[in-house]
């Protein structure tokens, strides 16, 4: 039958739901007094980066991973507060629940942010924006959080149409419509450039999607690597036809920095891996993931290179736990060998399978695949280097 011939080649539809300024949201359900303020959620020390800000205080130009010292600049007048990870897990989990009421097939990203396939639903919902309507109330009516949700015909163009979608909204892009909808986009939009990408397009003139798409395919090759280029083009275009899950292999996330001049003083090497340490941990929780181990690397001046591997006693993901690992590998290291070193980096591994522990997946039997998920959203946004495949 021609109808039925329609409805099987029908694109499928996938949403990108996130919840918006997620920590705020979640303070302001423990105190409503926060509401309609300028709130902002971080480290409040001298050294602390901003996890997230409210809207009201993203109007005077606060946003994540900036720090403090800079948003109070920004918006003095805002109220500045640590978090309280405990209850994001807990709503993130309950999130997460609800959404699987609606889609069998719901794919966790981050702590709120997931992937569901509603495609074939239009039976039981209705078209697909009545669809996330529904969705969004529920989530505002049995959590009280806002989500705005990004509706497309692939992972790709629903979380980049989310964007559009935000704060507290719903946004639809067809697939006849994406090439024209990602066109006008900087190159940095596009889940899969990272930083690296994104300054290395722009020395070539290339800034937005479009003249992505446009561009000599030589001239990509040659900036964004002969196999890549392909791939990165015809997501520009907005093609992607991703399965929902796919299974990678186990990760671990790491940071690392060179100094201009080889040092080998402890105390200053030791400043570094904090820093370090710090940024690996941010990302971990920023992602709802534990670890079971950090290890770290060295560089001498000759350019050798070692690594040094240590498990925790139980999982987990602070920023002191990572920090007093890594320093502990760094003195035995330099006992061992007290050269000047060029190069030092911290990472933390063994992270797939503590998500299930933080319930952020339970009820889910691919729990090892959608953590892979999460890092990809996490190498989304950072650029691909800061996340490497572990060894182990
Ligand atoms: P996001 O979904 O990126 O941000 P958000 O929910 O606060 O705001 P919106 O989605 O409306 O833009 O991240 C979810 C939570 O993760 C966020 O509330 C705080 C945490 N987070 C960090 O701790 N550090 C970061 O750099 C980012 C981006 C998020
Ligand atoms: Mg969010």
């Amino acid at each position: 039958m021609p109808g039925d011939s329609a409805n099987f080649e029908k694109e499928r539809v996938i949403f990108h739901v996130d919840l918006d300024a997620f920590y705020v949201e979640v303070e302001r359900q423990n105190d409503p007094s926060l509401c309609g303020k300028p709130v902002v959620i971080g480290g409040i020390g001298p050294r602390g980066v901003v996890a997230t800000a409210s809207y009201e205080a993203r109007k005077f130009g606060v946003h994540s991973a900036m720090a403090t010292t800079v948003a109070r600049r920004l918006c003095p007048h805002a109220i500045f507060m640590r978090g309280n990870h405990e209850s994001y897990s807990d709503f993130s989990k309950k999130f997460m629940n609800i959404l699987r009421e609606y889609s069998p097939n719901v794919v966790p990203v981050s702590v709120d942010e997931a992937y569901l396939d509603m495609s074939g639903t239009e039976r039981i919902y209705g078209q697909p924006i009545e669809a996330a309507d529904m969705i969004r109330t529920a989530v505002r009516e049995q959590i009280g959080l806002p989500a705005s949700i990004g509706i497309g015909p692939s992972k790709l163009v629903a979380k980049v149409s989310t964007e559009h979608a935000k704060p507290d909204g719903v946004f639809q892009v067809r697939q006849q419509e994406a090439e024209a909808f990602f066109a006008p986009q900087t190159v940095r939009n596009l889940p899969g450039i990272g930083p690296k990408a994104g300054e290395a397009l722009a020395k070539i003139q290339i800034t937005t999607l479009g003249q992505l798409v446009a561009a000599p395919m030589g001239s990509l090759r040659r900036v964004l690597g002969p196999n890549h280029a392909d791939y990165i083009r015809r997501r520009a275009q907005g093609i992607d036809n991703a399965p929902l899950k796919e299974r990678v292999a186990a990760k671990s996330i790491s940071s690392e920095t060179t100094f201009e001049i080889d040092v080998s003083s402890r105390s200053e090497l030791e400043k570094v891996l904090k820093k370090l340490s710090e940024r690996v941990g941010t990302r971990l929780r920023r992602s709802g993931l534990q670890a079971r181990g950090a290890s770290i690397k060295l560089r001498y001046g000759d350019f050798t290179t070692i690594t040094r591997q240590r498990t925790f006693v139980a999982p987990g993901n602070g920023d002191q736990l990572i920090y007093d690992t890594a320093n502990t590998l760094l003195v035995t290291a330099m006992r061992q060998r007290g050269d000047a070193i060029r190069l030092v980096g911290v990472a933390v591994n063994g992270l797939g399978e503590l998500v299930t522990q933080l319930s952020l997946l339970d009820q889910n039997p691919l729990a090892d695949s959608d953590t892979s998920k999460t890092l990809d959203a996490i190498r989304e946004r950072y650029g691909n280097e800061s996340i490497t495949r572990g060894l182990t």
